[in-house]
């Protein structure tokens, strides 16, 4: 079910029963501050998702109440799998959905990585 306005944090979203290891995701990375898996509906050859530990449902949220050394982790982590994704040369897109107009479906937020091929120009 979409999110129909940004709402406050649900522990019972999707991706925190993935962290908190109650539905299995294939795993890319994991640090301190981040955990990082395979889109389950890839929308490119490589579709990744980097997800903060963290209870925050958008990038605002987590800008405003995040520590700074799990923002900086967080940020760290998401070039992390970009390089060890071995992306990092051809390229890749970086996407994060927050709240109804973006479409955004999980309320935990979400980093989507997009690579593998020459995507498409971007659209708004
Ligand atoms: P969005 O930015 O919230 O729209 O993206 C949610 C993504 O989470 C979307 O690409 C789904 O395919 C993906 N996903 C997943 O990987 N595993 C799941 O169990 C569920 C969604 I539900």
């Amino acid at each position: 079910m979409g999110v129909e306005t940004l709402e406050p944090y649900d522990d019972d979203n999707i991706f925190a029963r993935i962290l908190r290891g109650e539905i299995p995701a294939k795993p890319v990375y994991e640090d301190d501050y981040a955990f990082a898996f395979h889109d389950i509906n890839p929308q490119a050859p490589t579709h990744v998702l980097v997800i903060p530990k963290g209870r925050y449902v958008s990038w605002a949220d987590f800008a405003a109440k995040a520590a700074d050394a799990e923002i900086a982790g967080f940020v760290r982590a998401v070039g992390a799998v970009a390089r060890e994704l071995g992306i990092e040369e051809t390229g890749y897109r970086l996407l994060a959905n927050a709240g109804p107009h973006s479409h955004q479906e999980v309320p935990h937020l979400h980093v989507h990585i997009f690579g593998g091929k020459k995507l498409g120009a971007m659209l708004v």
